[in-house]
């Protein structure tokens, strides 16, 4: 059996060790929840409601305890490792009303009556990245569980800590056996059975938009159903009517949040030329102020990095040559710190604006009008997020409308709601999770004709 150490990523102290699940053991997984998907589709709909609330209020009682064990794990402040563990309570909470509301058609048809039903697709395998474990897991798990499915679920390797214990959770919240398990272990072994495994029928998968494509090729040899949350170079668009103090003071928890390793987050700040200087005045004390450190103080803003050859990745992005306007602060010592750095490339194709670092670096460029902000905007094979700061409404629609990204907030940096749709356009994914219609990705159509 291989081991893996779990690292603490602010200290660099082993946290703890665990075993990862290999082949044999990952098909026979596998199979139990194919077993359980049985049993679960056949739960009455307000029974498997109520088991989801009693899921959603197991985490509401544990939810310190879960943000503790982020904390220690991925080097999340404990202020998000909050939120993150009230996101899977609301997001449980919120599937919970799914089961008694799964509603077909009833379609006026000549000769008979035409029904619809939303089937579940039999087991679902969700895999995880260790940017945001407990959130992203729970937006597969929450919807794919109440309309029906078993769910196998792979956290990343780095933090499978919230994932784990999440298990239990679930579990102890009376959810029946094989259900919905949380399988520890590398993409290549783990990730890849729920790829090639029959018995899964649909993956769902957030990471890198290079492994999600292998991803996607993999399930199309069986036609299997895939969602896919990829990367993201999202811009922030400040125009020269906004309310540029406040654009300034916020820019720096638009794409710092989480040490900038987050898929939405603005790692590019398009500003109108004719407040270009002005906006840099501002917005370096903002950066200077980030509160960098100890992520389980809580008057942090930023922890660190993930681990130490992601920091060096992110390092790899700034060359000698690189123009660096200026950057924050990061602790002495050790753990896997990265100051907020703010740098000004010369040409569209540096790479600063065209790859997604995932880190707390942010590329701020000039643009002259509107056309040029949303052609700026769209230059890049991501589609995920951004943000438009302005004072003009009229502006603000045309500008959500002409840029192409799944998750666009207007005088807000705010990407996640439960309630609302959320996912990419172009490499940035395919399908949507949350809002109103999140069962329908869990679910097969299915048409029956009754002759009458
Ligand atoms: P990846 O390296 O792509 O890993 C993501 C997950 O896939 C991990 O659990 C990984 O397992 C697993 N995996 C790796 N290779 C696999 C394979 N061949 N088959 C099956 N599974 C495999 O991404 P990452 O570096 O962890 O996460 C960062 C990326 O995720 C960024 O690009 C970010 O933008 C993206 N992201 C997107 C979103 C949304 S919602 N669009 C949200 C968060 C993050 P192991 O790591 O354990 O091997």
């Amino acid at each position: 059996m291989t081991t893996t150490q779990v690292v603490n990523p602010a200290t660099e102290q082993v946290v703890t060790t665990l075993e990862l699940l290999g082949a044999a053991e990952t098909d026979a997984a596998i199979e139990r929840a194919q077993r359980a998907a049985a049993g679960w589709r056949e739960v009455a709909p307000g029974d498997r409601a109520r088991l989801l609330r009693r899921f959603a209020e197991a985490v509401d009682a544990n939810l310190e305890q879960l943000a503790r064990l982020e904390v220690a794990n991925a080097g999340h402040t404990i202020g998000n490792a909050r939120w993150e563990a009230g996101n899977v309570r609301d997001v449980l909470h919120f599937a919970a009303g799914i089961p008694e509301r799964l509603l077909g058609n009833q379609i006026p048809v000549a000769g008979g009556v035409d029904i619809t039903f939303h089937e579940p697709l039999g087991v679902v395998g969700v895999i995880v990245p260790w940017n945001f474990p407990m959130p992203i897991a729970a937006w597969g798990f929450g919807p794919a569980l109440a309309a029906g499915n078993a769910v196998v679920l792979k956290p990343a390797e780095l933090t499978p800590l919230t994932a784990i214990r999440l298990g239990e959770l679930a579990l102890e919240a009376g959810v029946p056996e094989g259900v919905f398990q949380v399988l520890p272990g590398k993409g290549s072994v783990v990730g890849q059975r729920f790829v090639t495994h029959p018995a899964v029928r649909k993956v769902v998968f957030t990471g890198s938009t290079e492994v999600g494509k292998q991803i996607m090729a993999g399930c199309a040899r069986q036609v299997k159903r895939v969602t896919l949350e990829l990367g993201g170079k999202s811009a922030n668009i400040v125009f020269a009517d906004a309310d540029l103090e406040r654009a300034a003071a916020t820019a720096p928890y638009g794409v710092f949040d989480n040490a900038g390793q987050d898929c939405c987050a603005r790692s590019r700040i398009l500003v109108q030329r004719s407040v270009f200087d002005r906006f840099l005045e501002l917005l370096e004390p903002a950066v200077r102020g980030v509160r960098v450190g100890d992520p389980a103080d809580e008057a942090t803003e930023m922890g660190p990095l993930i681990s130490a050859s992601h920091r060096a990745r992110v390092a790899s992005f700034i060359e000698p040559s690189t123009k660096v306007a200026f950057t924050g602060t990061q602790p002495d010592g050790p753990g896997f710190w990265y100051p907020p750095t703010v740098v000004l490339p010369d040409a569209p194709s540096d790479r600063l604006l065209t790859e997604e670092v995932f880190g707390p670096v942010v590329a701020v460029v000039a643009f002259e009008d509107e056309a040029d902000a949303v052609r700026i905007a769209n230059d890049t094979e991501y589609g995920l997020s951004g943000s438009i700061w302005t004072n003009d409404v009229g502006r603000a629609l045309r500008v959500s409308r002409g840029v192409e990204a799944g998750n666009l907030s207007v005088n807000s940096h705010s990407s996640v709601r439960y309630w609302t749709p959320f996912g990419g356009f172009k490499q940035s994914g395919l399908g949507r999770e949350l809002g109103p219609d999140a069962a329908l990705a869990f679910t097969e159509t299915k048409n029956v004709f009754i002759a009458t």
